[in-house]
């Protein structure tokens, strides 16, 4: 059996998709995610140049083998572009094979440990009113875990994923139009000062049943993580996350050893060896990775299992960032994970969005319920594909008020 052909398509509705398509001789083919946040045409381009014309010709079915073949065999190895072209033809692979066993992927994996995977929602809102309205929203959805970002009062612009405006929060998508990136002001002390007892008042108010999130999005210290943390414990969060910036992983130990407020990170990891210490010295609870990022389901699967003898739980990156095709090997994976904690999950099912990815996949309940369809369960309509092209856009950038830049 062979591979005959691969193709890239990069665009969607509202948002640039990478979508990867493996075709074979036997008829069945794969889909895989290749979509790099705001650099889209790089891992585009990688898989168009210089894998794609390699893979031409290999036996699909031995995906490990092409797995390390791309990954070994590339003398600069790693990075973000690199691992999301490797995680798109990854995740292909594992679709193909599991078409040809005529199974669902997770079956492949070891079989379904759960019936559905409990979700988060992203609320957010321009002030703690606004914010309010919006959990109240997801709650009444029926989602049992929320994700709570909020204005600062005083900041002088909106900070991480908050609207400016009161009311525009269902929907928000932190990126912007254009290559020249929108700039956002951060004030740290005001945060301090705040966000503590926003996160109260928000628990006083759902009571205690709620699972409650927090996205610090690397713009602390690590001394006032370790504060933040400790100042937070009462409330119980599911989880804070990315205290820090993710390169100094020693500053999670500080984090660790001031406070019991469970950790999320790796949502910009690409690989097992940028948190294997991590997740070995027990320093996090929660792992973040995705598997485009991080280089497909094959690598994913084995952080998995690291993870499981330590302790920490997933918590896959689920923003819109990532395609249906990423999510749905999520949701493979969510099913068989034992140590399987929650999934973040941004309502994308926009008409133009299912249109282009057809899938089973369902949301009921704040759980995803994993489609039985053989292989990752999710289509990708190439005549939907054509009304789109590549648009660019930007991540914000940060700066302090006195113009020193910072972390976004
Ligand atoms: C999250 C993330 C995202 C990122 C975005 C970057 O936790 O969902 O922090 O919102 O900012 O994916 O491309
Ligand atoms: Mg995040």
């Amino acid at each position: 059996m062979q591979i005959t052909d691969a193709r890239v398509f990069v665009g969607g509705p509202g948002k640039n998709y990478v979508t990867l398509k493996i075709l074979t001789d036997a008829g069945v083919y794969g889909l895989g995610d290749a979509t790099l946040n705001n650099r889209e045409t790089l891992p585009a381009a990688y898989l168009r140049d210089y894998l794609i014309p390699n893979l031409i010709g290999m036996d699909p079915r031995n995906s490990e083998d092409i797995w390390q073949f791309f990954y070994r065999g590339a003398y600069f190895r790693r990075g973000p572009i690199a691992m999301a072209a490797l995680g798109a033809i990854d995740m292909a692979l594992w679709d193909i094979k599991a078409k040809l066993a005529g199974l669902p992927l997770y079956q492949l994996f070891g079989g379904k440990s759960r019936e559905g995977a409990m979700v988060y929602a992203h609320a957010t809102g321009a002030d703690l009113d606004d914010l309010m309205d919006s959990i109240a929203w997801y709650v009444e959805q029926g989602y049992q875990a929320v994700r709570v970002q909020c204005g600062i009062p005083g900041m002088p612009s909106a900070s991480y994923a908050v609207p400016e405006h009161k009311g525009a929060r269902r929907h928000y998508i932190t990126d912007y139009a254009g290559i020249r990136p929108k700039l956002e002001i951060w004030e740290t002390d005001r945060y301090m000062r705040f966000m503590p007892d926003a996160l109260a008042e928000i628990r006083a108010r759902f009571g205690p049943r709620l699972h409650i999130l927090h996205d610090v999005h690397h713009r602390l210290l690590p001394r006032e993580a370790a504060e933040f943390a400790k100042a937070v414990e009462p409330v119980r969060l599911f989880w804070m996350e990315d205290p820090t910036p993710a390169e100094d992983q020693d500053a999670l130990r500080l984090v660790r050893q001031h406070s019991t407020t469970p950790i999320a990170i790796g949502e910009v990891f690409n690989a097992i060896w940028d948190c294997n210490r991590l997740i070995e010295d027990e320093l996090i609870d929660f792992i973040r990775v995705a598997a485009t990022y991080a280089g497909g389901i094959t690598p994913v699967k084995r952080i998995v299992d690291l993870a499981g003898l330590h302790h920490v739980r997933t918590g896959f990156h689920g923003a819109p960032s990532h395609s249906p095709i990423c999510m749905a090997a999520h949701a493979h994976l969510n099913a068989w994970a034992p140590n399987f904690g929650i999934q973040e999950y941004l309502v994308l099912g926009t008409p133009e969005c299912d249109a282009l990815f057809p899938s089973e996949h369902r949301m009921e309940n704040g759980m995803v319920l994993v489609s039985d369809a053989p292989g990752l369960g999710v289509d990708f309509d190439e005549t939907e594909a054509a009304r789109y092209s590549y648009e660019p856009g930007s991540h914000p950038v940060v700066r302090l008020p006195d113009g020193t830049m910072w972390n976004y």
